[in-house]
């Protein structure tokens, strides 16, 4: 399939010939969205079957269009509010997932020591008699919270209830303390609701906008990107505060290239001037919010000539970015980001921005964050859990991170270290996450999983996870098969359906069927009373009163447009303790972390290394793409990015291979340099989800360099345990 140049590949899905554009717009092609959307997106196949995407985890609507029984090409679903009409470059890619040779086929049992990528094919029979078995004697023996789930992705519904229905709620992903957690704690705090996903943004209306780091348009979520590429084009001023010179960076105002690690004292500097030049909303302040006074004492000697010499943005440009935000309010928005777990002070550093949005009036306010608004969907009426599960090992109410408010990914992992938490873990049943990538400390993830009594791997790819299976059970891909309805809160209600588009490939089998059939063996056939996923799903459609019909042949239903700002009429309302916006909280000052956020120092690069830092390239999701012949036809692996002046100091040139040693010792694969103006000198960047060594991933293996292995060390965040990764410094050779 290889051999697609960048322009004909983003053809690809994209509008029909001569179909109806709803209004492009040029920024929107700029960041590589697919054409224009369509209203008919029409089809040279047999058949269009409405669905949503896995790519990623927005869940956009997809139409799959079908010829002789192969899906030839994924548009956006019109019909669909978080695609309409249009996917990002991965959604368009989705075939080459199911057509991916690699795939895993049928179940295996690992035939050598953890970890050697030995297996023996088996019968689905065998395969899940063994995992049974292997679950049931972890529940005798060490009681049934020592097995734990690690579940990412929508298809780990029904493992999730699996599992509690087993008596564990040892259930976790990294997307929490790996990624968003310390938002959602400080957003949570703040408001009294947290920034979800997909996120509450109202960014097609806003006026100022300010990037702390997130890289939209790298980072791709297709709805998200299109209002953002809608802003720009109607003139909102955009601030992007980031060491690199993103691909936002490029359309932005004002780059403000900070020192990494350094926000909070950028933060603290724009709430004095808002405050000291009264261009905060005064109203709003008085009527929702508690501690603005505090806030005020706090930030009176945070000046921009204070923040200066820490951030290394100019005072003057402070003011002028202050002053851009406060003259848009309510109209600005101070992007909360998704992967936030940088420098442990992380959940501080999200309340600062939530503070800002506060100071700016803007949630629940058009251009600043939108209320949400969800379709009601009555529950499938399961029979009662009927456990009393113990509290995760490293849970409140053990008091180790007292304002986590799930369970954290790494603390299982932590906790399967014998003896080093309130209980072992003792056996992993995994479900579409490489824990290997996505974990940071491999050293820590490998000794865990030896000391394992059981690990069951549900995945679609060989991934490195994968490899340590002791058991491995192949997942039909997105596309062949029905999951649970999705009806998040959005702009407007709605919920979706995932229906098999064709049939399971190989003998890989949809979740919904092994979770059941992991159910009937464990004794559980109670909790799985239907007989398929699209049962499951349709008696809840049916049960909101909606039409199971309208459903399949639409892929989605859109509920009554009600009102999302308080301006519309929506009744302002906080779940905080005082019921108002809390810019000093209790409950950080009660957890000893302080309840305004306070400026910490980073700790310096030493002599001759950089800080190393990551994120996403608009292709690829992690590492779950870089397999996907279609999609790394226009990316094949990472560069290391560095600053162009050190390259020349240190007399590396651009496009020469070179590795990246880390303060532990631990060395990088080799990977192509990108000398750039575009980099602070005290940096490197590379982009996550390569240097892949699984032996199966034939196409993958051996492109690129991971950064998750030189993430040896973390800082944790005190507020709710996310493990800062921003916080490793390498050293950069020339590769031998
Ligand atoms: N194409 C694509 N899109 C994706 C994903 C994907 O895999 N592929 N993943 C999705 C997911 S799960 C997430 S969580 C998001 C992540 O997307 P974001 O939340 O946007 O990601 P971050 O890792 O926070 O941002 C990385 C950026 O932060 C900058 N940065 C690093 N350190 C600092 C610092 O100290 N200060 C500042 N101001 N900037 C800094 C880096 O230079 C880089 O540009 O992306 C989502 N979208
Ligand atoms: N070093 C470092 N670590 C990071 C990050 C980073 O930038 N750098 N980013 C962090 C962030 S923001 C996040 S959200 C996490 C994400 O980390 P993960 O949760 O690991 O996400 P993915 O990398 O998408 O892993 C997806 C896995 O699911 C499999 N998969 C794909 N589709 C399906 C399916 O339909 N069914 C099943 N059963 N499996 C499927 C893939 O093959 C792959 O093994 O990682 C975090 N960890
Ligand atoms: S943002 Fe892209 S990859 Fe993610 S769900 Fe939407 S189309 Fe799929
Ligand atoms: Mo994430």
């Amino acid at each position: 399939m290889g051999g697609f140049t960048r322009r004909q590949f983003l053809k690809i899905g994209g509008a029909a010939a001569g179909a109806a554009a709803l209004g492009g717009g040029l920024t929107t092609r700029w960041f590589g969205l697919d054409g224009d959307p369509v209203d008919d997106p029409g089809t040279d196949g047999d058949r269009v079957v409405p669905s949503f995407c896995e790519l990623c985890f927005w869940k956009c609507g997809i139409l799959a269009h079908v010829k002789d029984g192969r899906v030839t090409k994924i548009t956006g679903n019109p019909a669909h509010p978080l695609s309409r009409g249009r996917l990002c470059p991965r959604g368009t890619g989705g075939i080459g997932l199911l057509y991916d040779p690699d795939r895993l086929k049928k179940p295996m049992i690992r035939r050598e020591k953890r970890g050697q990528q030995e297996f023996q094919e088996v019968s689905w029979e065998a395969a899940l008699d063994y995992t049974a078995e292997a679950m049931l004697r972890i529940r005798e023996k060490h009681g049934p919270e020592a097995m734990a789930l690690y579940s990412h992705g929508y298809g780990g519904s029904w493992f999730k209830h699996l599992l509690k229905a087993y008596g564990s709620a040892n259930i976790a992903a990294p997307s929490y303390a790996q990624c968003r957690g310390p938002r959602e704690v400080a957003f949570q705090l703040t408001f009294g609701s947290t920034v979800g996903s997909p996120e509450n943004l109202d960014l097609d209306h806003s006026r100022a906008i300010a990037l702390i780091g997130s890289h939209l348009g790298e980072n791709m979520h297709n709805t998200q990107v299109q209002d953002f590429s809608r802003a720009i084009d109607r003139g909102a001023s955009l601030i992007v505060v980031d060491p690199r010179y993103s691909t936002a960076a490029g359309k932005a105002r004002w780059w403000l290239p900070i020192k990494p690690g350094t926000d909070l004292a950028l933060l603290l500097a724009w709430m004095h001037v808002l405050i000291e030049e009264g261009l905060y909303d005064r109203d709003y302040v008085e009527k929702y919010t508690v501690g603005f006074d505090r806030l005020k004492a706090h930030v009176a000697d945070k000046t921009p000539e204070w923040a200066f010499t820490r951030t290394t943005i100019r005072p003057e440009v402070i003011v002028e970015t202050a002053r851009a935000l406060g003259g848009a309010r309510p109209a600005a928005l101070v992007h909360p980001g998704r992967h936030v777990v940088w420098y442990g002070d992380d959940t501080q550093r999200s309340r600062a921005i939530a503070i800002l949005n506060a100071l700016l009036g803007s949630w629940g306010r058009k251009g600043g964050f939108f209320i949400p608004q969800a379709l009601s969907l009555p529950s499938y009426p399961y029979t009662k859990y009927a456990y009393h599960p113990k509290a995760p090992p490293d849970a409140p109410k053990n008091s180790v991170y007292p304002l986590a408010d799930e369970v954290l990914a790494s603390g299982l992992c932590m906790a399967s270290i014998p003896g080093t938490a309130a209980y072992d873990v003792k056996g992993w049943l995994v479900y579409g996450t490489n824990l290997i990538q996505a974990l940071p400390q491999p050293d820590v993830v490998q000794k865990a999983i030896q000391a394992l009594d059981f690990i069951a791997v549900v995945d679609v790819l060989p991934m490195e996870i994968v490899g340590w299976a002791d058991v491995v059970l192949p997942e039909a891909t997105y596309l062949e098969r029905c999951d649970e309805i999705d009806a998040p809160p959005w702009r407007e209600p709605f919920a979706a359906v995932r229906q098999p588009v064709v049939e399971p490939m190989y003998d890989s089998k949809p979740g919904w069927w092994i979770a059941r059939e992991l159910a009937l063996r464990l004794g559980l056939k109670d909790y799985f009373p239907w007989k398929d996923s699209v049962e499951y799903a349709m008696h809840r459609v049916h049960g909101a009163g909606l039409s199971c019909d309208e459903m399949r042949r639409t892929g989605v239903i859109r509920g009554p447009r009600v009102p999302v700002y308080f301006e519309d009429g929506l009744e302002p309302s906080f779940a905080t303790p005082s019921g108002k916006i809390e810019i000093w909280s209790q409950r950080m000052e009660e957890a000893g972390i302080g309840g305004l956020p306070d400026y910490t120092p980073p700790e310096e690069p030493p002599p001759g290394m950089f800080r190393l830092l990551f994120g996403r390239a608009p292709m690829h999701t992690f590492g779950r793409t870089s397999n996907n012949r279609f999609l790394a036809s226009v990316e094949r692996g990472n560069e290391l990015w560095l600053n162009a002046r050190i390259a020349t100091e240190l007399g590396l040139r651009s496009g020469e291979m070179v590795v990246c040693v880390n303060q532990d010792g631990v060395r990088s694969e080799p990977l192509p340099l990108k000398a750039t103006e575009r980099i602070r000198p005290d940096c490197v960047y590379l982009v996550h989800g390569y240097g892949h060594d699984a032996k199966g991933l034939s196409f993958a293996r051996g492109r690129g360099a991971s950064d998750s292995r030189l993430v040896t060390r973390v800082r944790v965040d005190p507020a709710m345990g996310g493990t800062g990764m921003n916080v490793n410094f390498v050293r950069v050779e020339r590769a031998a």
